[in-house]
């Protein structure tokens, strides 16, 4: 039995070359050390030269360099560049698209909307490098200006990960680069491809409209770059995507050196789902929330607690949707839920189903790998639903896979108790149609993550809002609202102009 039916990895490789080709970047055709790969067919595409310690040291090198000029040009023509860029993105949306498709295993309607997101944060960064506002403070003393100004920070390093291996690289850069900042990226060690055309088409940008070209650096390579940038006092701002385990480690070394940090990690999303909720609405948001991008998004829906006199016909619905889904190709047009990014994925997902039912869980659909019989390096999986007694201990753990856990509660409070006591604090989600509830969901007594939706899915942010989540989530805010503030540094500037030395709090001296 063949199963799945899937493209060669020939086709595959052949595909990529094009996307490359077209960008304008050069396809790697020698490497050491990184390998492109594709989780459609679990093959491996190019090898891919990875950076070493020497390439890491230039690369910060050139761009604190580049920062000492860059921070020198006034904002709205460092927005000159990000707009280039954006217009880049526009014109280069289907081949970037297919690179991601390539590597991360995105439908083609997801790996479109990352471009979109990527071409939306630069319009966002556009406006934003002629809105850097500082306030000015009402000053107690006569004669006398009080005011913040806001300055580039220094060099950015970005650490991005495999499942949003472009927009989140994009809410950084261009936003970093609004500000007056360089960037040096370290992208997934699964996501050369993407970067390499990403970095290509910023090239190119700085090129058309005569930035220095050092103003982004890209670094392909394994974990020791990473660590690189993030012990190395010319990297100002570390801002990283990635496992909770990975913050641990990332968040205290840049400390101990008085570095920022801006942490996105990990996510264990939930949704409540109230007896009023409009249940058509519902099934189509969680189905979305829970299934999309095969469950690899950091907002992805993975808790789903439900009142218990609509729990049953809500499984119920839930379950047909999910017998329904079509798993496969994600360059087929038809496909809702394309690979898992690998075999051992799949294993970690298996692990947690045991883990569940050992919890007292009960499988309700899904679970099971595709055969995809040219390709058994490919990790195709039906999206699960499992019924749990409680939030058991492996509820409480983010497994990166279409897995969702769906419990009961009796009152809201109860619910909101249940949902908040987790370790991560990313999304959460609502569905109600009364609003006394909805708005105690979003209160202060509410949900106690950084995005808190009514009527919509944990998923699927908008970059206009600031992106990050509370807890074991890392607190860092991303993209759009004020979350640029994280990249400049305040000066609070107190300037005299009364011709007397007048003391603030009264204190006389001299
Ligand atoms: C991520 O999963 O790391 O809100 C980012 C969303 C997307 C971004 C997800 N706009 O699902």
């Amino acid at each position: 039995m063949n199963g799945i039916v899937l493209p060669s990895a020939d086709d595959l490789r052949a595909r990529a070359r094009a996307a490359l080709q077209r960008v304008g970047a050069t396809v790697p055709d020698r490497g050491t050390g990184l390998r492109a790969r594709t989780p459609i067919t679990g093959d491996d595409l190019f090898p891919v030269p990875a950076a070493g310690a020497d390439d890491t040291e230039e690369a910060i090198a050139a761009a604190r360099a580049a920062f000492l000029d860059w921070r020198r040009t006034p904002a709205p023509r460092r927005g000159e560049l990000v707009r280039r860029l954006g217009e880049l993105l526009r014109e280069h949306k289907e081949d970037l698209a297919d690179l991601i498709t390539i590597e991360a295993g995105k439908i083609r309607s997801e790996a479109l909307g990352e471009v979109q997101e990527m071409v939306d944060v630069c319009d966002f960064a556009v406006g934003l490098s002629r809105q850097l506002y500082g306030r000015t403070i009402a000053s107690e003393r006569p004669g006398h200006r009080l005011a913040e100004t806001w300055h580039p920070l220094g060099v950015v390093g970005v650490i991005s990960a495999f499942n949003f291996p472009a927009a989140v690289w994009s809410w950084n850069t261009a936003v970093a680069l609004a500000c007056g900042d360089t960037v040096v990226w370290k992208p997934s060690e699964l996501t050369p491809l993407i970067s390499l055309a990403c970095d290509r088409l910023l090239a190119r940008a700085a090129e058309d409209v005569g930035a220095p070209r050092d103003v982004h650096r890209l670094l392909l390579g394994d974990r020791s770059v990473g660590e690189r940038l993030v012990d190395d006092p010319r990297i100002a701002l570390v801002s990283a995507t990635g496992s909770t385990r990975m913050g641990r480690e990332v968040g205290p070394r840049v400390a101990a050196r008085f570095g920022r940090s801006l942490l996105e990690l990990g996510g264990n999303n939930a949704a409540v789902v109230a007896p009023s909720a409009d249940p058509d609405l519902a099934v189509r948001g969680i189905v979305f929330a829970a299934v999309g991008t095969a469950g690899q998004r950091c907002t992805t829906l993975r808790r789903l607690i439900v009142h218990r006199e609509v729990a049953d016909p809500l499984v119920d619905r839930l379950t047909a949707a999910y017998q329904k889904l079509p798993i496969g190709d994600p360059f087929d047009r038809s496909t809702l839920v394309g690979p898992l990014i690998s075999t051992a994925a799949f294993d970690d997902m298996r692990a947690a189903l045991d883990r569940a039912r050992d919890e007292g869980g009960e499988l309700i659909v899904g679970g099971e790998r595709r055969p995809a019989g040219s390709a058994p390096g490919a990790a195709y999986v039906e999206p699960a639903i499992v019924r749990v007694p409680g939030q058991t201990d492996v509820v409480r753990e983010e497994t990166f896979a279409p897995l969702l856990y769906v419990m009961t509660y009796d009152t809201l409070d109860e619910a909101i108790a249940l949902h908040n006591d987790v370790p991560q604090g990313l999304s959460s989600s609502i569905f109600t149609r009364d609003q006394r509830e909805a708005e105690l969901f979003l209160s202060a007594e509410g949900s106690d993550c950084g995005i808190a939706n009514v009527n919509i899915g944990t998923s699927g942010a908008e970059i206009g809002g600031a992106f990050g989540g509370e807890k074991e989530t890392g607190g860092g805010r991303e993209s759009g609202s004020d979350a640029w503030r994280a990249y400049m540094r305040a000066a609070t500037n107190t300037v005299n102009y009364s011709g007397q030395l007048a003391l603030a709090q009264n204190v006389s001296f001299l």
